[in-house]
C-alpha cells in the first residue's frame, strides 16, 4: 500500500522541494485546516449540537445570518488570530476587516473567508462548505509599514498565495493550491488528519453538464440565455449533444463537482439587481474559486475578463462568475464578446 501523505507532510514537500511557500505560509495553511476540522464537526452534530436555524442578525450585506455562519466564522478567527502569520482577516460575516489584537504578534498574510458557503443548506443536511483565500500584505515601499487596513485587501486574484475550501459533505474534503497544482485530502475523522486522495487534480475541457440556478432565466442577459438555450436543445441543436443540468446551491459542492469531473458553474449578473455586477462575493468567493479551477486546467470569466485580473474597489465586490471546464468557459466569453 502506498504511504499515507497527511496535509502536514505534503506542505512540508511543498516547502521543501519546491520552494513554493514559506514556513509561515505553512504554518497558516494548517490552522486553517484545524479550524475546517472543528468546523466540520460542528456541522456534522447538528441538530444535536444546537447549531441549526437562524441567529436572529443580518450580516453586512442584508443577508439572514445562520447560528453556524457565526458559529464557523468564530472558529476561523480564533484559531487563527494567535499564530503570528497573518496582520488581519476579512470575511462574509464581517462588515470591516477584523486586524490582529495588538495582544498577539503580527504577521504578514491576509486571511479573507466564506466561513460557510451555501447558507440555505445548512438546515436541510446538504453539503456546504468553507472558502479561504491567502495574500501577502504588499507594500510599493518595503521601507514603509503602515497598520494594515482595507486597502491592503484590495488586490487582484492574481496575487493570492493560496486558497482552498473545505466541503462538509458525506466526506469532510479540503482542496488547495498554493500554485503548484492542485490536491485534495479527506478527513479521516478516527484520526483526525486530513490524508491526500488526489493530487494534480485536472478538469476536463469539454463537458455535458452545466450547473446555473434556472429559476433566473428570465432576468439573465441575452449571451448567458444564448449558452444555456443551446444546451437545452440537446443533440438536435446546434451543440449536437445532451447536456445534463445540477444546482446543489452551495458553490462549494457545485465547484467541488467540477473539479471532480468537469461541467460548467455559472452565477451571471442578472436584471434583478442591475446595478450589481453579480451575487458572489470577488474576493472570498470568486477568487479562490478561479485560481482552484485554472490551476486545474480549467478557465474562470466574468463575460468581460478573467476573473483573477478583476481590481476590487471594495472588500464585499461581487462578481459574475462563469467558470469550470475550458471549452465551455470559452464559448459563453465569446458569446458575451460577440453580444458586445
Ligand atoms: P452564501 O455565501 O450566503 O451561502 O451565498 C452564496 C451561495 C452560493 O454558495 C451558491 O452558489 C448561491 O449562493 C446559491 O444561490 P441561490 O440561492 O440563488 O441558488
Ligand atoms: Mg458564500
Amino acid at each position: 500500500m502506498p504511504p499515507r501523505i497527511s496535509l502536514t507532510r505534503y506542505l512540508v514537500e511543498q516547502q521543501r522541494q519546491h520552494n513554493r511557500i514559506p514556513a509561515e505560509l505553512r504554518l497558516l495553511l494548517e490552522v486553517v485546516a484545524r479550524a475546517c476540522k472543528r468546523i466540520s464537526h460542528a456541522v456534522n452534530k447538528g441538530a444535536l449540537g444546537e447549531v441549526l436555524g437562524t441567529a436572529g442578525s443580518e450580516n453586512v450585506q442584508g443577508e439572514v445570518q445562520k447560528k453556524l455562519d457565526i458559529i464557523a466564522n468564530e472558529v476561523l478567527i480564533e484559531a487563527n488570530e494567535w499564530g503570528g502569520h497573518l496582520a488581519a482577516m476579512a470575511s462574509e460575516e464581517m462588515d470591516s476587516i477584523y486586524v490582529v489584537p495588538n495582544r498577539f504578534p503580527q504577521g504578514e498574510y491576509l486571511l479573507m473567508f466564506d466561513p460557510l458557503d451555501g447558507s440555505s443548506n445548512i438546515d436541510v443536511n446538504v453539503s456546504i462548505g468553507t472558502i479561504f483565500s491567502v495574500f501577502r500584505k504588499h507594500h510599493d515601499d518595503p521601507s514603509i509599514i503602515d497598520p494594515v487596513c482595507e486597502k491592503d485587501f484590495l488586490q487582484r486574484g492574481n496575487q493570492q498565495v493560496a486558497a482552498g475550501y473545505c466541503v462538509y459533505g458525506p466526506q469532510t474534503t479540503l482542496v488547495l493550491t498554493v500554485g503548484d497544482g492542485v490536491a485534495m485530502f479527506t478527513l479521516d475523522a478516527e484520526l483526525g488528519s486530513f490524508v491526500l486522495t488526489q493530487d494534480n487534480v485536472k478538469i476536463p475541457e469539454d463537458t455535458k453538464e452545466f450547473s446555473i440556478n434556472m429559476s433566473n432565466m428570465r432576468h439573465w442577459d441575452a449571451p448567458v440565455k444564448r449558452y444555456i438555450d443551446e444546451c437545452l436543445q440537446g443533440k438536435e441543436g446546434p451543440r449536437g449533444k445532451d447536456f445534463n443540468m445540477r444546482w446543489v446551491a452551495s458553490m462549494v459542492a457545485d465547484v467541488h463537482r467540477i473539479l471532480t469531473r468537469g461541467g460548467i458553474f455559472m452565477y451571471p449578473w442578472d436584471k434583478r439587481e442591475p446595478s450589481k455586477p453579480g451575487k458572489l462575493r470577488l474576493l472570498y468567493e470568486a477568487n479562490p474559486m478561479s485560481w482552484l479551477v485554472e490551476q486545474a486546467g480549467g478557465a474562470a470569466v466574468n463575460g468581460k475578463q478573467r476573473i483573477l485580473d478583476v481590481q476590487p474597489g471594495a472588500l464585499h465586490e461581487r462578481v459574475s462568475v462563469i467558470l469550470g471546464s475550458k471549452n465551455e468557459v470559452e464559448r459563453v466569453q465569446q458569446y458575451h464578446q460577440e453580444a458586445a
